[in-house]
């Protein structure tokens, strides 16, 4: 079939069928990745029984909860994110930070407090190095936010974030900073180690039909908000690692790699809050 035969079967049935109220946008949608599904089926000569295994793959990689992981590993949310950059540039929106993915492993509700926040539960200091994260929140000329909401999330020693690892403790690793009067806000924390896909999951089984790896460099998460501002989605990505500009969900960026300075000195350590109480 060609693509106007195509076009005209999918219209067949599934806009000339409709008897009920239609959600135009939803159709617009459907009918477009149909038509754009049955193109490939054609151009690629797919066999019935490689439909019926896409299908199949889609059904275990839900039932597995790794749609989004999924998303990240191809490419499609840092696509989004192209496009997001690209409908800034063009509305004169520039500056500042830039965003990146989410990633699917965020959790509403983590702990808040005001300026200061020690993420970790203490179960690993004896094995990873403490990581003191410092930052202003300001809009883009410069002014700074008091009040911002920053959100921060990353993982354990071994790559693993808390709630999808049941074995470590109910938001470990995640924090909501609210930055004090000068916008200001200190984390401590231990040294995130970077996330390599469940090797036995959905989402490494697609990557090693296409020959790649599924490993993120060393990295925290960050939502940042505030009262009249559009909300930032970002990360920082951490020097030194080996998989800092080989991401398998190409998050790292020009001006979000961060590097790890050793800190020694005592009153350096006092002014960034070292050793205050578990919050
Ligand atoms: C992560 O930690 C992550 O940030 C992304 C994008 C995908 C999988 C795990
Ligand atoms: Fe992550």
């Amino acid at each position: 079939m060609n693509r106007q035969e195509i076009d005209l079967l999918v219209k067949k049935m599934n806009v000339e069928t409709a008897t009920g109220v239609v959600d135009e946008r939803i159709q617009q949608i459907v009918v477009r990745l149909l038509g754009d599904l049955f193109q490939a089926i054609e151009d690629l000569d797919l066999s019935p029984s490689e439909v019926w295994k896409g299908l199949e793959y889609f059904t275990d990689a839900g039932q597995a909860n790794e749609l989004g992981l999924l998303a990240a590993g191809l490419g499609l949310e840092h696509f989004l994110d192209l496009r997001s950059d690209e409908a800034d540039a063009q509305a004169g929106v520039l500056g500042g930070t830039p965003r990146t993915i989410e990633g699917p492993l965020y959790v509403s509700g983590a702990p808040e407090s005001v300026g200061f926040a020690r993420m970790d539960d203490g179960t690993e200091s004896d094995k990873l190095d403490l990581l003191f994260i410092e930052g202003t929140v300001t809009d883009v000329d410069g002014n700074v936010i008091e009040g911002a909401k920053v959100e921060m999330w990353h993982a354990n020693g071994l790559g693993m974030y808390s709630f999808f690892d049941n074995s470590q403790s109910e938001f470990n690793l995640r924090r909501t900073i609210m930055a004090d009067g000068n916008g200001h806000y200190v984390a401590q924390t231990t040294m995130p180690v970077g996330y390599g896909c469940p090797p036995e999951g959905t989402t490494q089984a697609v990557l090693n039909k296409l020959g790649r790896h599924g490993n993120r460099p060393s990295h925290v998460h960050y939502f940042v908000s505030a009262p009249g501002f559009r909300k930032l989605t970002t990360q920082f990505n951490i020097e030194g690692d080996q998989y800092l500009w080989d991401d398998f969900a190409f998050a790292t960026r020009e001006g979000l790699v961060a590097v790890a300075a050793d800190v020694s000195d005592a009153a350096e350590m006092a002014r960034l809050g070292a050793d205050k109480p578990f919050k």
